[in-house]
């Protein structure tokens, strides 16, 4: 079994490197791609899996991560993606719109597209493609974000239509609010204080590990079964903006 080879991008921090953790344990040799090589370097020493530096949205250093993960591929986690900003469509910024449809849909095209061959010719590969809440309901300031993660939600179902005939499974876990280290730091541009006010009086928001545990099981699922969707959201959090809160 330790031939099994897993791809996880995204995989420096949060939900990729905790899901890189779990394939590992699951027995995947697991390729570890991210933009940050000393992050990767590291996680990849500890799990025995191996380091690809990647941006996805650079369609060279994807081909590089498809080649450095060889000819089988049996599971890919289209983990990178990320909100910048929480504006209205009034004060909408362009390039940061721009980004996140570029990371977040755009980029998993990339890398889906560059290891479709290698997921087909493990004869059972899986994709689990990281979508979110936002990517199902609409919120105030989150138009760039969920616009974005509904193009994942999309692309996902699309893919799954495309590769009936194929030995490969599509499948979407979808998040809710998680509290990591990086996610709301990087929508509020590093504002700490704002990242922290995101999880103010929540009991127990989700932790990467909680999110790594569930796209670890939709993919290590018998080979005829696709997991189609996944939400998974804290007990407190009934939707995007309705969440419980003892301030
Ligand atoms: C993250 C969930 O609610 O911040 O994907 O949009 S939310």
């Amino acid at each position: 079994m330790s031939n099994r080879v897993a791809v996880v991008t995204g995989a420096s921090s949060g939900i990729g490197e905790a899901t890189a953790r779990h394939l590992a344990r699951e027995g995947f040799e697991v390729v570890c791609a991210a933009r940050r090589t000393d992050r990767i370097e590291t996680l990849a020493a500890e799990i025995g899996g191996r380091a690809v530096a990647c941006d996805v949205t650079d369609a060279d250093q994807v081909a590089a991560l498809a080649e450095a993960a060889g000819p089988r591929v049996d599971v890919l986690v289209n983990n990178a993606g990320g909100a910048f900003g929480l504006e209205p469509v009034a004060e909408g910024d362009a390039e940061q719109w721009r980004a996140m449809y570029d990371v977040n849909v755009v980029g998993l095209m990339l890398v889906t597209k560059a290891l479709l061959p290698a997921l087909i010719a493990s004869g059972a590969g899986v994709i689990v493609n990281v979508g979110s809440i936002a990517g199902r309901r609409a919120y105030e300031g989150g138009a760039g974000y969920t616009a974005a993660k509904h193009g994942t939600k999309v692309v996902t179902e699309t893919l799954r239509l495309e590769l009936v005939d194929q030995p490969v499974r599509v499948c979407e876990v979808a998040p809710g609010m998680v509290r990591t280290d990086e996610f709301s730091l990087v929508r509020f541009g590093g504002d700490q204080e704002k990242a922290d006010a995101v999880y103010a009086g929540v009991d127990a928001p989700l932790v990467a590990d909680d999110v790594a545990d569930a796209i670890t099981w939709v993919a290590t699922r018998p080979a005829h079964v696709n997991i189609d969707e996944l939400v998974i959201k804290p007990r407190a959090q009934a939707a995007p903006h309705k969440v419980h809160r003892v301030l």
